[in-house]
């Protein structure tokens, strides 16, 4: 049995990972204190869940945070009896959004324990096929620290996957001024380290909260128990068996046609508040509306782009021919690059999404995630450039990171890895001209 390993690093990562917990142990009928029901199906739970001697079950987790007081809230939040105490690491000053300080500085001293903590861990798997790592972009701990802790753990576990789920900062709103260089370095840095990243900006599944679920003023909550559900529905197949199922290598083999260009969008339907009626969603339905850009984690024009892979995980009550049907009707509107036809690849769970007790969403019979690798994924690397030039032009807040061991030398490397990567994703989307071909490859 193949075994996960999830990173869950800085407030973000860490927050987002609570509500991850807490709906993977709903659908996998495990309590809060680890115990499971009796009832519950023989399921792959024990790739993301260890069970203990006294037969209790505990997360695959790592929890790093640099200050404390996220960890201590969940220390003790209503999920503190599921979680090992020795997997939860916090040290004594965070990173004060400085990626040279997560990177550095106050990171340097805890990477050490949080590498030993990773080792004792994967040495309980069978067999390690992956991390999944939780962070921002934007703040200076999942920027920095967790760039750090990745270019550690490639050098021990070059094999294992690395798949990221990350909040990437919004367009419109930003909680500090400096992320748009906590991103380009943490970009530049992931675009080595990490074999697939699943961005989600705020703004996105804040929109999608007050739009699709009638929330007012959505808070990080909201948010988080949105995105368990996008994550819940990605890792459905490596948690339970089913007919068609897609492991991790299987679909990251399917979704990265080259190795920097992983950044496949998520999108996810339907999306059904409490009272809202949920019978009306056929497969066709929810198939359709993972195109139709409303339903998208990440704010960008996903009509405009090409296609260059893209995989349906349907969990519930589906069938083949639905999907069938369903695809054939989303083709004519989704525009593929020439060089990669056929497109789509498909996997299907018969077990159905589940919800949080008194939480946002209604039970649905069958959900989508729909993970499209898309040049539209592009202007998010563009918007976020264009502010980190703004600021660089004259060299503001420089002087923090310069202070915190990091040489200006860095700023420039790092920017233009972006401007390389804006090229790529034009590259790709360029017809297919055969008289070129022989010179130009993308990477
Ligand atoms: N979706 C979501 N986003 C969050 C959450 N907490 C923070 N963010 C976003 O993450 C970014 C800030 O990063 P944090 O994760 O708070 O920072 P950190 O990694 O703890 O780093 P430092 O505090 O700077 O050491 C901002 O874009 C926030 O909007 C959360 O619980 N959920
Ligand atoms: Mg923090």
């Amino acid at each position: 049995m193949a075994d996960i390993i999830s990173l869950h690093i800085g407030q973000a990562g860490i927050q987002i990972g609570n509500s991850c917990w807490e709906l993977y142990s709903i659908e996998h009928g495990i309590d809060k204190d680890g115990r499971r029901d009796e009832h519950t199906e023989d399921d792959k739970c024990s790739t993301f869940f260890s069970e203990t001697d006294s037969g209790r079950f505990s997360p695959k987790a790592i929890f790093i945070d640099l200050e404390p007081s996220v960890i201590d809230s969940i220390k003790m939040g209503p999920m503190k009896g599921m979680y090992h105490p020795d997997q939860m690491i916090a040290s004594k000053e965070d990173a004060a959004n400085n990626y040279a300080r997560g990177y550095y500085t106050v990171g340097k001293e805890v990477v050490d324990r949080a590498m030993d903590t990773i080792r004792k861990v994967a040495m309980k798997c069978d067999s390690l096929s992956g991390f999944m790592i939780f962070r921002s972009f934007g703040g200076g701990t999942g920027s920095g620290f967790t760039s750090l802790l990745l270019s550690k753990i490639n050098e021990e576990y070059q094999k294992a996957s690395k798949l990221e789920f990350s909040v990437y900062p919004s367009p419109k709103v930003a909680t500090s001024i400096v992320e748009p260089y906590n991103s380009v370095f943490s970009t530049h840095a992931n675009l080595d380290t990490s074999t697939c990243t699943f961005l989600m900006d705020n703004e996105a599944t804040f929109d999608i909260c007050s739009k699709k679920l009638g929330i007012e003023r959505p808070n990080y909550c909201n948010l988080n128990r949105l995105i368990a559900q996008v994550v819940s529905s990605t890792t459905t197949s490596l948690r339970f068996t089913g007919s068609l199922n897609v492991d991790l290598n299987e679909f990251e083999t399917n979704l990265i046609p080259f190795p920097r260009i992983h950044f496949p969008l998520v999108s996810y339907a339907p999306i059904v508040s409490k009272d809202g009626y949920h019978n009306s969603f056929s497969t066709s339905q929810i198939t359709q509306d993972c195109f139709s850009g409303e339903y998208t984690m990440v704010k960008c024009d996903n009509k405009s782009g090409k296609y260059m892979a893209c995989c349906l995980l349907y969990r519930g009550d589906v069938t083949p021919s639905d999907v069938n049907k369903a695809i054939s009707n989303v083709k004519t509107s989704v525009n593929f690059v020439d060089w990669s036809p056929t497109g789509f690849k498909v996997g299907i769970n018969t077990q159905r999404p589940e919800v949080i007790p008194n939480g946002d969403t209604n039970k649905t019979p069958r959900a989508v995630a729909a993970l499209s690798n898309t040049t539209s994924i592009a202007h998010a690397w563009s918007a976020i450039n264009y502010k980190f030039d703004l600021m660089y032009n004259k060299r503001a807040f420089v002087h923090w990171y310069v202070g915190e061991g990091m040489e200006e030398g860095e700023f420039t490397e790092a920017r233009e890895n972006l401007a390389a990567l804006e090229k790529d994703y034009e590259e790709i989307s360029k017809e297919y001209d055969f008289d070129q071909s022989a010179s130009s490859s993308i990477m």
